[in-house]
C-alpha cells in the first residue's frame, strides 16, 4: 500500500507523505481507495435487487471503506510513521447529507451488508445538492442553513447514464452519479444517485428558503423541502416521480443489456420499496412495461411479483397521501394506471380501509404498494404485531402471506470497528476476530462476565471514549463537559412520540430537588442531539426549552456541579460515532407501540450502553435478549398505549393537576427564569400542548420514568456491576448485525442467489 499511495502523492502533488497537506492526503487516500475499488469484482447473483430509497445517510466514508479493504491499521500506521494522523484526514471529509433520520441510515447499513453478503444489489436515490438542513443554534433557537457536500474530489463518479423523465409539459433529462458501495473483505455494488445538470444553487437565498416556481432549478436541491406549504408539497411529487422514473429506466436498460426477457422480469429482477417515498415506482414500471409491449394486465402481474415493500412507521403523517388532483398535475400519465389498480384492488375486497383511492380523491400510497407488491414488512417484531393486528389488520387479513417482519440491524464495520476501534481490538483479544463475520460469536464474551480484569478494561475503554468526546465537543462546540460524570444521551430526529420533552421534564425536576438540597452521587451529563423539520413548530419548542434550561443550569453556581445539559450542535453520522460509544446511559423512551424499530438503540447495546427505554420497537427485543437485569423499562405497555388511543381517555390534564411533581416541572418552563432568557411565546406554547394535549402522553409516563432513572443512577455507583451489564449487552448486540439482517430479507423476499 505503501508504494501505491506514495506514487499517487507523487503524480498527484510531487510530495511525499511527510510533505503533503491533510487535503492531499485525503485527496490522495481517495484515489487509491478508487483504484482499489477499480480492482474488485463486482458482485453477481442471478438476480438483482434495487433498493429505492429518498435517504441514504452514508455518513463520512473514507475510514468505512479502509476498513472493508482491509487496509485500515496499514494506512493508520503508514501515516502515524510520517507524522500524519488519520482522523485529522476524515475531518477534510464532508458528510453527505443525503438522510433525515433512520430510515436512511438503515438503508446506508444495509448496503453495506449486501455487499459484505456478496449480493448483487444497488441503491438509488438522489443526489440532493444541500441535502438536509444544517442546524445552528441562535438565540436558544434552531436555525436552518443549507448543507453542501459536494466538492471536487469526492466519492461521487460521473457515469455518461441519464434518461429523459417527463412530467407534465416539460421534459427534464437526468445525469446519473455512482458512488462505490465495498463490502467488508468483498463486494462491490453501487449507490445510483440521480441529479439534473440545470440546478441552479444559487436561488437558494438566506438559510433553505428558495423560489420554487423553475423544477428544473431546484428538483434535487433539498431532501425533504418545506412541505407545509403548497409549493413544497408539489416539489416532493416532482422528486419522488424524477427518483423512480430514473430507477425503472436504470433497472430497464441493465436488464435488456443483460439479454433478459421482460416477461420474465420477476425472475431476475426484485425491487425493494423504503417506505412509501418511492411509491410511484408501480405504476412507473407498469407503463414502461407497456411501452415495451407488454399487455396491461401482464404487466400489472410482473410488477406484483417484483416489488417489495418496507413500512417503517404507523404515525399517520408519515403515510404518505397523495391528491390525485396533484398527482394528474405532475404526472398525468400515472393517473389511468393507477385507477387501474384501484379497480383491481376494489375487486379484491370492497372494505374501505384497504381502498388506494379514497373518496376524497387521496391516493393511499402503502395501500398500493401492498395490494401490488409481494412482500410486507415491518422493521421490529412489535411494530410488524402492530401491522398485522391494528395498524394494516384489513390487509393481513387479505394477504396474510405477504407479511413478515426483518427486525432492523446495524452494520458493525462503522459502529464497532471504526467508532470504537479500541473495543474492537479488545474484543479480538479476548475471543478472536470471528465476531467480524460471524457477530454472534460476541457471546463468547459472556465467559468473562465474572473476570474482573476485562470489566475494568471495559470501564477504562468506556472512560477513553468519554474523554475522546470531551475533546471532540470542546474542539468543535467550546463546550467543555465533565469526563467524570454519567453520560446519559438521547440523539434521534426530534419527534413528539420519542419524547425528548419527557427527558426535559425528568431534569427539570432533578434540578428543583438539586435546588432544595438533593446531592446526587455522581454528577450527570445529559446530552441531546436532534434536528426538528423546519415546519414542525412544537419540536422546535421542545429544542428551544433544552436550550434555555442548558444555559440555566450552567450559570446555577450550586446546580452546575451536579448537571449538565448539552445540545450538540447538527446531529449527524460524523458526531453519532463520537456520542454513542461515550455513553453510558441510551435513551430509548418512546411512547409504547411509536417507535417502529429504532436503530440507535442497537449501537448504543454494541457499545456497551445501557438502555433506559420503554417496551417499544427493537427496546423488546434488546429486553428479551439481555434479560430483566441489564436494561432499565419503565412505561405502559403499547397494548393500553393503543387502547388509549381507541377509548380517547388519556386526559394529560389529570396527570399534571394531581401530581405535584409533575406539576411543578411542567410549570418550571413558563417560569420567569426560562422567560427571562427564552421565548415567552414558545414557551407558552409548549407548556399549553403538555398540559392540554400531550398526544404522545409524555406525563402518563413521567412518574415511572423518573423512578427508573433514579435507580438506574444509583445502580450506576456499583461500577463493576454496571460493567457486568456492560459486557452483557456487547455480548448479546450480535443479533442486531445487519449482516442477519439482509441474510434474513434475502432467504426470505429477494432470493438473489438462487
Ligand atoms: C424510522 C423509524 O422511526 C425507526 O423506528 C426505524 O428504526 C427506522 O425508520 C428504520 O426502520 N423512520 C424514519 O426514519 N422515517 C420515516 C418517514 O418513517
Amino acid at each position: 500500500m505503501q508504494t501505491k499511495l506514495t506514487n499517487i502523492l507523487q503524480t498527484q502533488f510531487n510530495k511525499t507523505i511527510e510533505d503533503c497537506t491533510n487535503e492531499e492526503l485525503y485527496t490522495g487516500l481517495l484515489m487509491l481507495v478508487k483504484n482499489l475499488s477499480n480492482d474488485r469484482k463486482p458482485t453477481s447473483t442471478p438476480r438483482k435487487l434495487y433498493y429505492i430509497s429518498a435517504e441514504f445517510l452514508i455518513g463520512k466514508l473514507l475510514s468505512n471503506n479502509l476498513i472493508n479493504l482491509g487496509i485500515y491499521d496499514e494506512i493508520k500506521t503508514l501515516l502515524a510513521d510520517n507524522g500524519k494522523n488519520l482522523s485529522d484526514i476524515e475531518e477534510i471529509e464532508l458528510e453527505p447529507s443525503l438522510g433525515n433520520g433512520g430510515l436512511g441510515r438503515l438503508a446506508a447499513c444495509f448496503l453495506d451488508s449486501i455487499a459484505t453478503l456478496n449480493l448483487s444489489g444497488d441503491g438509488v436515490g438522489l443526489n440532493y445538492h444541500f441535502g438536509l438542513f444544517k442546524q445552528k443554534f441562535e438565540n436558544h433557537l434552531q436555525k436552518e442553513e443549507k448543507n453542501p457536500w459536494i466538492t471536487d474530489k469526492s466519492w461521487l463518479n460521473d457515469t455518461n447514464i441519464g434518461f429523459d423523465v417527463e412530467f407534465n409539459g416539460f421534459t427534464v433529462h437526468s445525469k446519473l452519479y455512482d458512488i462505490d458501495v465495498l463490502g467488508y473483505q468483498k463486494g462491490l455494488n453501487k449507490l445510483h444517485l440521480f441529479d439534473i445538470d440545470t440546478i441552479d444553487e444559487t436561488i437558494v437565498n438566506d438559510g433553505i428558503s428558495f423560489d420554487p416556481k423553475d423544477i428544473r432549478k431546484n428538483l434535487t436541491l433539498f431532501l425533504y423541502p418545506d412541505d407545509s406549504t403548497k409549493e413544497g408539497q408539489m416539489l416532493r411529487i416532482y422528486q419522488q416521480y424524477f427518483m423512480v422514473s430514473n430507477a425503472t429506466q436504470l433497472i430497464l436498460m441493465e436488464e435488456k443489456a443483460k439479454g433478459h426477457d421482460l416477461h420474465e422480469l420477476y425472475k431476475y429482477v426484485c425491487i425493494q420499496i423504503n417506505d412509501t417515498h418511492p411509491s410511484m415506482v408501480i405504476p412507473e414500471l407498469i407503463n414502461r412495461l407497456v411501452l415495451e409491449g407488454i399487455d396491461l394486465h401482464e404487466a400489472i402481474d410482473i410488477v406484483s411479483k417484483t416489488c417489495a415493500y418496507t413500512n417503517h412507521t404507523i404515525l399517520a403523517e408519515a403515510l404518505e397521501k397523495w391528491h390525485l388532483e396533484d398527482l394528474k398535475q405532475v404526472v398525468p400519465q400515472l393517473i389511468p394506471t393507477i385507477q387501474e389498480l384501484n379497480a383491481i384492488a376494489k375487486s379484491r375486497s370492497d372494505n374501505k380501509a384497504v381502498q388506494i383511492i379514497d373518496e376524497h380523491n387521496l391516493v393511499h400510497m402503502a395501500h398500493m404498494d401492498i395490494h401490488f407488491g409481494y412482500s410486507i414488512n415491518g422493521v421490529a417484531s412489535l411494530h410488524t404485531e402492530i401491522l398485522k393486528n391494528s395498524e394494516l389488520k384489513a390487509f393481513y387479513e387479505l394477504y396474510p402471506e405477504k407479511f413478515n417482519n426483518k427486525t432492523n440491524g446495524i452494520t458493525f464495520r462503522r459502529w464497532l470497528l471504526h467508532c470504537n476501534n479500541e473495543l474492537s481490538q479488545y474484543i479480538t483479544s479476548l475471543i478472536s476476530d470471528e465476531y467480524k463475520t460471524d457477530a454472534t460469536k460476541l457471546k463468547d464474551l459472556l465467559k468473562f462476565v465474572d473476570d474482573e480484569t476485562v470489566l475494568n478494561k471495559l470501564l477504562t475503554i468506556k472512560q477513553n471514549r468519554k474523554q475522546d468526546l470531551c475533546n471532540y465537543l470542546n474542539k468543535t462546540m467550546h463546550l467543555t463537559l465533565n469526563p467524570n460524570s454519567i453520560f446519559d444521551i438521547q440523539i434521534k430526529r426530534l419527534h413528539e412520540y420519542k419524547r425528548q420533552q419527557m427527558n426535559l421534564l425528568y431534569i427539570i425536576q432533578l434540578l428543583q430537588k438539586i435546588r432544595s438540597g438533593y446531592v446526587p452521587s455522581t454528577p450527570i451529563t445529559f446530552i441531546f442531539g436532534a434536528k426538528a423539520a423546519p415546519a414542525y413548530i412544537i419540536a422546535k419548542d421542545i429544542i428551544h426549552a433544552i436550550l434555555c434550561l442548558q444555559d440555566i443550569i450552567a450559570k446555577d453556581p450550586v446546580a452546575s456541579k451536579y448537571i449538565q445539559v448539552v445540545m450538540v450542535e447538527n446531529y449527524n453520522v460524523t458526531n453519532a460515532e463520537k456520542l454513542i460509544p461515550a455513553c453510558d446511559f441510551s435513551e430509548q423512551i418512546s411512547l409504547a407501540s411509536k417507535e417502529a424499530s429504532g436503530t440507535g438503540n442497537m449501537k448504543f447495546m454494541l457499545n456497551g450502553a445501557i438502555t433506559i427505554g420503554t417496551e417499544d420497537g427493537a427496546n423488546v427485543e434488546i429486553h428479551e435478549l439481555v434479560g430483566d437485569d441489564n436494561i432499565y423499562i419503565f412505561g405502559e405497555s403499547s397494548d393500553d398505549v393503543i387502547t388509549h388511543y381507541n377509548n380517547n381517555d388519556y386526559d394529560a390534564g389529570k396527570y399534571y393537576n394531581n401530581d405535584e411533581i409533575i406539576k411543578n416541572a411542567v410549570d418550571f418552563l413558563i417560569s420567569e427564569e426560562m422567560i427571562s432568557i427564552g421565548q415567552a411565546e414558545n414557551l407558552h406554547r409548549l407548556h399549553h400542548e403538555l398540559i392540554s394535549k400531550d398526544w404522545f402522553m409524555s406525563l402518563l409516563d413521567l412518574k415511572a420514568y423518573i423512578q427508573t432513572k433514579d435507580q438506574a443512577y444509583n445502580d450506576y455507583e456499583d461500577r463493576l456491576a454496571w460493567a457486568k451489564k456492560s459486557l452483557i449487552n456487547i455480548a448479546n448486540a450480535g443479533y442486531f448485525s445487519s449482516d442477519r439482517t439482509i441474510a434474513e430479507y434475502n432467504h426470505d423476499i429477494w432470493h438473489l442467489d438462487k
